[in-house]
């Protein structure tokens, strides 16, 4: 094994430099390690055999400097350090913005890929957006979501490097003679991230992009007066660049998406094309683009420009060449999701795009490309790929079922299934390094890049499940602590941790789960001596600044909590916490510190999940339906150690069909009718008792997502798990048996998989 890429010494010297030339501890920390890194940002710059392009509108990236540490073993070298300067380690890392250039899932998934990546010696670069702003900051003001622009740029950038690169991408104009000229120019300036992987052996590069403008300011408009209007050009191509679209799993149908979709992708080809040096046919032996759902799937008509365009290909072979190149994965079935351009928005932003999507489509009829004068993105990066692939296994089977049927008919070799998984650098080993201290101990060093080790924690010892309790136990400690100071909220680090963290969205159900808590606690006030084991219910989770129905979720809970957390008939048998503006790091505080998984999406909705497979590593038990990887949790952890509740896929389906569905589940479940009284009778807003009642009446009526169909079993899930955790040993047990065979849900399992089904990569020896 090789030495790391840089020595202790090395590392504390440079720290020394910069804090004597004036740096804070953490500019000089972050500075150093990025220092460290330009070896290896180098090397992957220079890698010789086949690579892969991750092309994705979005990268969650979350912190950097505790994960960079680790990854070079300078964490000991950093905290003595600060120790020396007057401050901890902990306290650095709390200082640092989060990157959120991603909305949730798919966005975070791309950040996990990347680190599996470099852990593993997959060459390969990771293509997105260098927005100004991220996902916006959210604050709750009277119970209700406010947003605000996120400034994850306010100390600079540390953590860049910069590649020189710069490339011009075209807008609008005109086609003569199958000639494109764009009537409208930016540039794409790259800014690199190094991602080292797991022993600071091997990087990939995150190369963001920014648009600028060519000529950023004219100078001779300023002569005339025109003051303003001199920096027009550099506002409007920074424009581009400036936000992330927040609407996650839902189409914003917005020209400026467009537009910052095929910047990101013509950036990102011409980039890679530059850097080819074999013979053009070779170009599927050197290069993969793995397409991150829809969003960058006009890098199909793109290549084809380019081949034909640019290398005087003919239309078919380039075609041929491209679909070579080009992996497409889909993400989501909800129909509000399936991006889709109007073939006129289409013509006038890239002209000579859409005379390709129409050859497409006239060449491949059965791919429905075109349709009713709209171009149809998946069928289009369908009819482009070599290999679409699914997130789990059940939403791979209900492709092949629904959206794509028809496609899957044509090409029934195409579509294969990579169940996602997440990164336990950053989600075992980062987040909850006690846990990791007890795995090691028990099963010695290796398991954080060989994670199907942890089934070697089996047959579980009585020493390392009490280890692992009290693990847990010292985490809902600290966030208790945490809750009470930062959120005012005081809560029993007894009672069981109950959370529910991720996008708020109908299909997700965080109104289930509110409604259940209602009814919990009405009947806790009937009874409060009845012998209740003590909850805290968790939530925490943004909502699209137009989604009207998820905001009034998010008031609903935090009118719940006002009111619950001040009963005092119920007082600690029951808290309600809504944990404002969620992203990553404040994923990586609670995760750590909770007893139960709240994965409860209606069964066929939910594509994946990836927070499912973090809370199981970190020892949570799930009560879940079965839906998207929950299914495959369930089977390797056992039935026996997950909370199955819910109607499947197929009884969804079936049980749409029943007219007055809802009406009939409400009436035969009185503790859900009382429930929703609440929401009508000013229990928990008095000067507006009708408030909820939005909400009320679609659970009751409509319930498209079968809230009411699934209460009654969820409720009966949720008393077994009282049962579960009343007996304490019983359920460390459990918990400990979800960390043990939650190994196969390691991002490096779905990294390899994704290098032999689709990218046809080897990994490189560092
Ligand atoms: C999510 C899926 O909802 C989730 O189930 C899955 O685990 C995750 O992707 C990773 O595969 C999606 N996020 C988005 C975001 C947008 C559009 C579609 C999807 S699907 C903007």
């Amino acid at each position: 094994m090789r030495d790391l890429p840089i020595s202790e010494d090395a590392f504390r010297a440079g720290v020394d430099m910069r804090l004597a030339a004036g740096d804070g501890v953490a500019e000089a920390l972050c500075g150093a390690a990025r220092d460290a890194m330009v070896p290896l940002w180098r090397q992957a710059q220079a890698s010789g055999g086949k690579r892969v392009a991750y092309l994705s509108m979005e990268f969650l990236i979350g912190r950097l400097l505790r994960e960079t540490l680790r990854a070079f073993g300078l964490e000991r070298a950093a905290s003595e350090i600060c120790a020396a300067q007057g401050t901890t380690l902990g306290e650095v890392f709390e200082a640092e913005p989060d990157a959120a250039l991603g909305n949730g899932g798919l966005g975070r998934l791309a950040a996990c890929f990347l680190e599996s990546m470099a852990t593993i010696g997959c060459p390969g670069v990771g293509y997105g957006l260098r927005y100004e702003h991220g996902l916006f900051r959210q604050s709750l003001v009277q119970g209700k979501q406010v947003e605000a622009p996120e400034d994850w740029l306010r100390f600079g950038a540390p953590w860049e490097l910069n590649p020189g690169r710069a490339y011009e991408v075209g807008f609008g104009g005109h086609v003569t003679d199958g000639v494109w000229h764009p009537g409208e120019r930016v540039r794409a300036v790259a800014h690199d991230v190094a991602v080292p992987g797991e022993g600071g052996r091997f990087a990939v590069i995150l190369r963001l992009w920014q648009a600028e403008a060519l000529r950023p300011f004219d100078l001779g408009r300023f002569n005339y007066g025109d003051h303003v209007g001199a920096s027009a050009a550099e506002a409007s191509a920074r424009a581009l660049t400036r936000v992330l679209y927040p609407d996650d799993t839902n189409e914003a149908g917005k020209a400026l998406r467009l537009k910052q979709e095929y910047f990101l992708v013509a950036a990102s080809l011409a980039d890679l094309m530059a850097d080819h040096e074999g013979a053009l046919a070779d170009l599927a032996d050197a290069l993969a683009v793995q397409l991150n759902d829809t969003h960058p799937a006009i890098a199909g008509p793109e290549l084809i420009r380019l081949l034909v365009d640019g290398w005087g290909l003919a239309f078919d072979e380039a075609v041929a060449l491209a679909r070579k190149v080009l992996a497409y994965t889909n993400h989501t079935l909800l129909p509000e999701a399936l991006e889709s351009w109007p073939e006129g928005l289409m013509a006038w932003l890239l002209p000579r795009h859409m005379e390709i999507i129409r050859d497409l489509d006239a060449a491949l009829p059965e791919a429905g490309i075109l349709d009713h004068g709209a171009v149809r993105m998946g069928n289009l990066a369908f009819a482009l790929a070599h290999r679409v692939n699914g997130v789990s296994a059940l939403h791979t089977e209900l492709m092949k079922e629904t959206v794509f049927a028809g496609l899957h008919a044509s090409y029934p070799e195409r579509i294969v299934n990579q169940t996602n998984g997440v990164t336990p650098r950053r989600w075992i080993a980062g987040c909850n390094p006690a846990l990791a201290e007890v795995i090691t101990g028990a099963i010695g060093d290796g398991w954080l890049t060989d994670l199907e080790r942890l089934s070697g924690l089996e047959p579980l010892d009585g020493g390392v499940v009490d280890a692992m309790a009290g693990v847990k136990r010292a985490n809902k400690a600290r966030l208790a602590e945490w809750l009470a100071d930062e959120h005012g909220v005081p809560v029993d680090p007894g009672a069981m941790f109950d959370v529910q963290i991720k996008r708020i969205h109908e299909y997700k159900r965080q109104h289930l789960n509110i409604l259940e808590t209602i009814a919990l606690w009405q009947e806790m006030r009937d009874a409060p001596e009845a012998g209740w084991v003590p909850r805290v219910k968790i939530f925490a989770g943004k909502a699209a600044p137009g989604y009207h129905f998820a905001k009034e979720i998010i008031h609903l809970i935090n009118r719940v909590a006002e009111r619950v957390n001040a009963d005092e008939v119920t007082g600690d048998l029951l808290k309600v916490v809504f944990v404002p503006n969620y992203n990553v790091s404040v994923a990586e505080r609670l995760i750590p510190a909770s007893d139960l998984s709240e994965q409860i999406s209606t069964a066929g909705k939910e594509a994946s999940g990836t927070g499912n497979m973090k809370f199981a590593l970190n020892g949570a038990i799930t009560i879940g339906t079965l839906d998207g990887a929950n299914v495959e949790i369930r089977e390797r952890v056992g039935a026996e150690n997950f909370l199955l509740f819910g109607m499947t896929a197929e009884e969804v389906a079936a049980r749409r069909e029943i007219p007055g569905h809802a009406a009939e589940a409400v009436a035969s479940e009185p503790r859900l009718a009382r429930a929703l009284e609440t929401l009508h009778d000013g229990t928990f807003i008095d000067d507006w008792p009708d408030l909820f009642a939005g909400i009320a009446g679609n659970v009751a009526g409509h319930d498209h997502y079968l809230v009411a169909s699934d209460f009654a079993d969820y409720w009966r899930a949720q008393r077994e798990a009282d049962d579960w955790y009343a007996d304490a040993d019983g359920w460390a047990q459990k918990a400990a048996l979800n960390i043990a065979r939650s190994g196969w849900f390691s991002s490096d399992r779905t990294i390899r998989g994704y290098m032999r089904d689709i990218w046809g990569i080897e990994t490189v020896s560092a």
